[in-house]
């Protein structure tokens, strides 16, 4: 029921439904603010968090959802979008490109239209959960229904953690 949230929840509804896509948010008052903070209180695995994360590709925003265990490798977002400098968006870019405060900041529905890279390993889940435009709301969100919604391509962008030496 869009009219029990806060508006910033239900836009995030609205803008689903204008997409096809019925969600069913969830509220956690303890709060969903990071990927550990929404794994807790869900009791879902951190990787099945979806961050949304704005980069600025030389000028231009771009969101790269990333699963809530991963790091974004720059070098690879820079890749994919041709440019040659990224760097993380500060909050007031991330508002300005998304319409929402860092901690709520939904995979779509956004003030712009933004660019969309996904996180390949969010792909392997049956389930994830992303932000539903608050720190306190999230909605669980089959990744097929992510990538169509979003619009993203499917790509390698994260880190490769340092593992032991190989042999
Ligand atoms: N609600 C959760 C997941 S459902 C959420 O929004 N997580 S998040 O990862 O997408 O958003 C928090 C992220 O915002 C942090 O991981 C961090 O990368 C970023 N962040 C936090 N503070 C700042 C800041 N001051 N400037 C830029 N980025 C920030």
């Amino acid at each position: 029921m869009t009219q029990d949230l806060p508006r910033a929840a239900a836009a995030v509804v609205t803008a689903a439904r204008s997409l096809g896509l019925e969600l069913h948010v969830r509220e956690f008052p303890e709060g969903t603010r990071t990927a550990a903070d929404a794994a807790r209180a869900i009791g879902c695995q951190v990787d099945q968090i979806v961050k949304s994360l704005v980069f600025v590709a030389d000028t231009d925003p771009v969101l790269v959802l990333t699963s809530g265990g991963n790091r974004v490798d720059v070098v690879k977002v820079g890749r994919e979008r041709s440019a040659a400098t990224v760097r993380k968006a500060d909050a007031g870019e991330v508002r300005a490109a998304t319409g929402y405060a860092i901690g709520g900041t939904p995979p779509f529905g956004h003030a712009r239209d933004l660019p969309v890279l996904i996180d390949r390993h969010l792909t392997g889940f049956e389930e994830v959960w992303a932000a539903a435009g608050t720190p306190r709301h999230v909605f669980p969100i089959a990744p097929g229904d992510l990538l169509r919604a979003t619009g993203g391509l499917v790509a390698d962008v994260t880190l490769v953690e340092d593992g032991p030496p190989a042999g």
